[in-house]
């Protein structure tokens, strides 16, 4: 086992086995601007803990792995400057170097389940970029939750990727993509991606239930749970179509590649939707978080029924 900080509220969380939801931290660091990013953090977390679990904002500091940071260390994450993006390839690296890093979906997946922490709230995932077809950039969270058993509860994919072929790519790996009241995929800023979800599970009872019946059957990996924005916090896809097109033509133009791509992205689209896109960012991550808390619940009752 890797060394792991608990924050102090989760160590008794853990004691008293009560419910746990996983946060990433690379959304403070790479997705907002600082400070809405600490006070979106914060919010969140008490989002999770208002719907009844705790939450463990993940992150390596200084070659520790961090499960739950306490709120100066959110804060000094929040404002720190040149920190790392860790996914699976970096995240190893960054605890034999001593780094600081903050974790995307894939490395906070990843120290989840070394935690046994099953439940993970984030806004989008990383998916297969436009272009992907010469590019080849495909997110390193698609592989991560065909092989590691945590549920994650996302708004879908951004629109800035490509959600047909990401679905595709979802499919081929054997990960269930559940939406969340509603039959079609979400596109993060936007409650639809006029694209159908291959599942659909209303309640977070069920959720729960098909995680704990994939683990039963000995099947790796996790489930994406794709929960719509709230109707008043949605961008339309007509309003983001011409920005995020301009976006992709500015990374093109100078050149940004690899892990650089989606905080480009994001950056640029928050720049041209004057604060809009973030707005409903913040709301989509805070539903996310309240959803991902009864999930936790949910999945606590059930082990508890299955031990009986
Ligand atoms: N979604 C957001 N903001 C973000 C990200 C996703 O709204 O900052 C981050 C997540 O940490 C996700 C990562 O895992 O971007 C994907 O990066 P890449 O495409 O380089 O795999
Ligand atoms: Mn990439």
């Amino acid at each position: 086992m890797i060394p792991m900080s608990l924050s102090g509220a989760i160590a008794a969380a853990r004691n008293e086995n009560r419910p746990v939801v996983a946060l990433e931290s690379t959304i403070i660091t790479h997705g907002m601007p600082y400070p809405q990013n600490l006070e979106v953090a914060r919010q969140v977390e008490a989002d999770v803990r208002s719907a009844g679990a705790t939450p463990a904002t993940i992150a390596v500091l200084d070659g520790r792995l961090h499960i739950g940071l306490e709120d100066a260390e959110l804060a000094a994450l929040a404002q720190a400057k040149g920190v790392a993006k860790l996914s699976r390839a970096d995240l190893p690296a960054c605890l034999a170097t001593g780094g600081t890093g903050a974790t995307t979906v894939a490395a906070t997946m990843i120290a989840a389940r070394h935690a046994g922490i099953a439940v993970f709230a984030t806004g989008g995932i990383g998916g297969v970029h436009r272009g992907a077809e010469s590019s080849f950039d495909i997110s390193a969270d698609l592989h991560e939750l065909a092989q590691t058993a945590v549920t994650v509860v996302s708004a879908g994919a951004k629109a800035i990727l490509d959600l047909p072929k990401t679905l595709e790519v979802l499919e081929t790996l054997g990960v269930p993509v559940i939406a969340v009241g509603q039959d079609m995929f979400p596109a993060f800023w936007s409650a639809s991606s006029g694209l159908r979800a291959p599942l659909r599970m209303d309640d977070p009872a069920t959720i729960a239930r098909a995680h704990l019946a994939r683990a039963a059957l000995g099947l790796p990996g996790g489930q994406l749970v794709a929960n719509p924005i709230e109707a008043s916090h949605e961008i339309p896809p007509q309003t983001l179509a011409p920005i995020i097109a301009r976006a992709q033509e500015d990374a093109a133009r100078h050149r940004i590649t690899g892990k650089a791509v989606t905080p480009y992205l994001l950056q640029r689209i928050y720049e041209q939707t004057e604060g809009r896109s973030l707005a409903a960012n913040i709301a989509l991550v805070r539903s996310n978080a309240r959803l991902a808390a009864r999930i936790a619940q949910a999945m606590g009752n059930a082990a508890q029924e299955h031990a009986e």
